[in-house]
This record gives C-alpha cells, sequence and structure tokens, in this order.
C-alpha cells in the first residue's frame, strides 16, 4: 500500500475524518477477534465490579476503586463492564462475552497480534502521508458495541481528553472488525469541525481528591443534523482528526459491532499535558510508530 493519495489527504484535511474501505482482510480482523475471545474467556473481574455496595461510603469506596482501575490502566490490558451485568453475587447475568463495553488502554503494546496490525506497514504509511514525522501510540481500545445494549458515545472531540499543545497533533485509527451500520452504532461525524478547536478538557484531579478527573468549559449542543453517519464494512478504517466531533449511537440491531482502534500523537515539537487522564509510565514510554 503506497499511503494515502493526495486527493485523500485533502479530504481528510477538509472534513476531519476519512472512511477507507478494504484496508485489512476478513481474515487479519477474524484473528483479532479471536484473541479477544481467548482474553476474555480468562479474564479476572476486578472486584469492584462484581460487589454490591450498599451505604455511601461503601459506594464512596466502589467509585474509588472504579476511578482508579481506570486511571491506572494506561500500560495495562483491562476490562470495563457494561451497566447491570452483575447480580447481587457478583455473577453474571449475562453471557460473559457480551457483558463487556471495552478492553483498554495497551494492547497495542501488550499482545502481539495487536502490535502488529497497530504497526502495520499499511497504517505507518497511511500516517507518514499525513506528514506525521514521529508519531507514538498514546492508547488502544477494543470496542465491543454489544447487540442491543452497546451504548451511546456522546458528541466529543477526542482532544478534550488526549490535549497536546499545539493542537492538532492527535489522530485516531479506528478498524471495523465487523461491518459497522446505522443501526448497529457505526461512527457519526460534523465534518469539518476540527477547525474550531475544543470546547472542553478533561483533567486530572490533584491526588487525593474525588472526583478524580473534572471538565473545563462545556461540550456544546450539538444538533443531530449537523452529523453524517460513516458506515463502514468490515476490514475498512476511519482516520479521525482530534479535534473533529464525533458520536455513535445505541446499538439497536441484534449484531455486534467490533472495533479495533488506536490513537497517535506527533510527538515531534508536541507537549503532552500532565493533566492528561492518561500519562506515560516508566514501564510503558509511548511507543513510537514507526518500528
Ligand atoms: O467506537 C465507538 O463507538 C466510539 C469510538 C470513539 O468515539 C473514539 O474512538 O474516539
Amino acid at each position: 500500500m503506497a499511503g494515502l493519495s493526495p486527493a485523500q489527504v485533502h479530504k481528510f484535511q477538509e472534513d476531519g475524518f476519512l472512511v477507507l474501505e478494504g484496508v485489512f482482510c476478513p481474515e487479519e480482523c477474524d484473528r483479532l477477534r479471536a484473541r479477544i475471545s481467548e482474553m476474555v474467556a480468562g479474564m479476572e473481574v476486578p472486584n469492584h465490579c462484581r460487589t454490591e455496595f450498599s451505604t455511601d461510603e461503601e459506594e464512596q469506596l466502589r467509585a474509588e476503586g472504579s476511578s482508579e482501575y481506570f486511571l491506572t490502566s494506561g500500560d495495562k490490558i483491562r476490562f470495563f463492564f457494561e451497566k447491570d451485568v452483575f447480580d447481587k453475587d457478583g455473577n453474571f447475568k449475562v453471557p460473559q462475552d457480551k457483558s463487556i463495553n471495552k478492553i483498554g488502554h495497551a494492547l497495542h503494546a501488550h499482545d502481539p497480534i495487536f502490535k502488529k496490525i497497530t504497526h502495520s506497514p499499511k497504517v505507518q504509511e497511511m500516517v507518514r502521508s499525513l506528514g506525521f514525522e514521529e508519531p507514538v501510540v498514546v492508547q488502544s481500545m477494543y470496542i465491543f458495541k454489544q447487540p442491543k445494549v452497546g451504548g451511546e458515545v456522546m458528541p466529543h472531540q477526542d482532544a478534550t481528553f488526549l490535549y497536546t499543545e499545539p493542537l492538532g497533533r492527535v489522530m485516531g485509527v479506528w478498524i471495523a472488525l465487523e461491518d459497522a451500520t446505522p443501526e448497529n452504532g457505526c461512527l457519526f461525524f460534523i465534518p469539518g469541525s476540527h477547525k474550531s478547536g475544543i470546547s472542553r478538557r478533561m483533567v486530572r484531579a490533584p491526588p487525593g481528591s474525588v472526583p478524580f478527573t473534572s471538565f473545563i468549559g462545556s461540550e456544546p449542543v450539538y444538533q443531530d443534523s449537523s452529523f453524517i453517519a460513516a458506515p463502514i464494512r468490515k476490514g475498512g478504517l476511519v482516520l479521525i482528526h482530534g479535534e473533529v466531533v464525533h458520536k455513535s449511537e445505541l446499538n439497536r440491531s441484534l449484531n455486534s459491532r467490533h472495533a479495533y482502534t488506536f490513537h497517535l500523537m506527533e510527538s515531534k515539537g508536541t507537549s503532552w499535558s500532565q493533566d492528561n487522564w492518561l500519562q506515560p509510565t516508566p514501564e510503558l514510554p509511548f511507543p513510537a510508530l514507526y518500528s
């Protein structure tokens, strides 16, 4: 693959996203899905997910447990569940593989199959053609969008959570591992919305405070009519500018909509905010994409 054509680069720069069909073959997608099935079959469920808490104090401990679990997940492979999937004894009310919302945030670093796709020549060539000189991988997620229960992802800009100075240095790479349609929760975008900066930032609270994160600014109310759907077939890939407004709706269908996504930052001349929830660690500095 020779990277993106000048017309594709132009479209990405104008719209803030680019839909590319047929980047990976069905077998490559199925290999990722099979690996995830193995992980789910062997996963350890954290206590704060299984345990029912009744008093306010216990509920506070649960909230702290889940915030800590999230905030320290940047360099690990951790499981995040849909709401209401455990009974009061901590047993699954739904099949285990239908209980998960997402896995994050370092599949790209710890799993050889995910690492290979992340650093694949196809991805590297695309990213090069967009002018990235020293891109690093900051996080990765496997998103399940479960049939009927896969919840909506509210309109947002990724730079709200992955803030850099200057802006314009973060890009998402979103790979459809199953067909994504308006019925099962494909991505929707406001074309061109990446040109107006960001409306809010999520920042870490000082150590010891609860909640662990807060927002500066607020997300405007967007008109539904401003969004356009970006349906894509299995094996396709969507490039997502860090400031483009996007969302996905509830999965109303009987089919899941699995996707593997990771975020890149141009590290050359860029400062990663110390206030971001996600931080590189001594165990896992952000790895270079071109390797
Ligand atoms: O996969 C989804 O439903 C949402 C993904 C998303 O918003 C993102 O990766 O920034």
